[in-house]
């Protein structure tokens, strides 16, 4: 990953997963579509399994993340991160302080934090966040009660913060490249994603999309 722990390149295209609809395929098959599709990051988001059931998946995601050299972030469990040797982990704003996150973790793992606010982006990156996620972006049924953060809001973190910002919520790719103009390093995306039958195929068009945002 270079020098620094994450390049901006490297949140091109980020995957956040769900096992919404997993059933005839698993976990392990989408996400392997997913990274053959180009996602540049990838986050294991887990909200109702124990810890010892979040590391076996986590071990088995992280095969993986690591066959395909893509970096690997658990959300909001430190145990987890550590017991696999992910690359970090990503928290909310109702997790553990970010400021607590880094000293767990040590200097050298990435931590990625969900801020809505330029003030909350700013305690991030006070805090040692290596990069922000901002959203909901759009509309999200995936995260009920998210309200959707206006573009100028986004743009204001974005231009507010050194580290880079990725655009979560709602993305598709009908809507991705409306997000031009907000100087984000990329998207993370879950339903757009996990939720379509050809995993590759939809991962190489938003990769293509993603690099056409960032370059505009
Ligand atoms: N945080 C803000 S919106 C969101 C999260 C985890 C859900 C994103 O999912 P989708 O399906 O890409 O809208
Ligand atoms: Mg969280």
């Amino acid at each position: 990953m270079g020098g620094k722990k994450v390049d901006k390149k490297d949140l091109l295209l980020y995957a956040v997963t769900d096992r919404r609809w997993t059933g005839e395929v698993t976990l392990e098959e989408q996400v392997e579509a997913a990274l053959k599709g180009g996602v540049t990051f990838l986050q294991l988001r887990e909200k109702d399994l124990g810890t010892e059931e979040y590391i076996a998946q986590a071990k088995k995601i992280k095969a993986l993340t690591d066959k395909y050299h893509v970096p690997f972030v658990i959300d909001d469990n430190i145990e987890v991160a550590l017991a696999v040797d992910a690359d970090g982990v990503h928290v909310g704003q109702s997790d553990l302080p970010a400021s607590e996150v880094r000293k767990l973790i040590g200097p050298n793992k990435i931590l990625g934090v969900s801020a809505k606010t330029v003030e909350q982006a700013l305690k991030a990156e006070a805090a040692g966040a290596d990069y922000l996620g901002s959203g909901a972006v759009f509309e999200t049924t995936t995260k009920p009660g998210t309200p959707t953060l206006p573009h100028e809001t986004l743009q204001a973190i974005c231009q507010a913060v050194s580290i880079p910002v990725v655009a979560i919520g709602g993305i598709t790719p009908e809507n991705l490249l409306t997000l031009k103009g907000a100087d984000v390093a990329g998207v993370a995306i879950i339903s757009a994603i996990f939720g379509v039958k050809d995993i590759e195929g939809r991962c190489r068009k938003l990769l293509e999309l993603s690099r056409e945002l960032v370059q505009a």
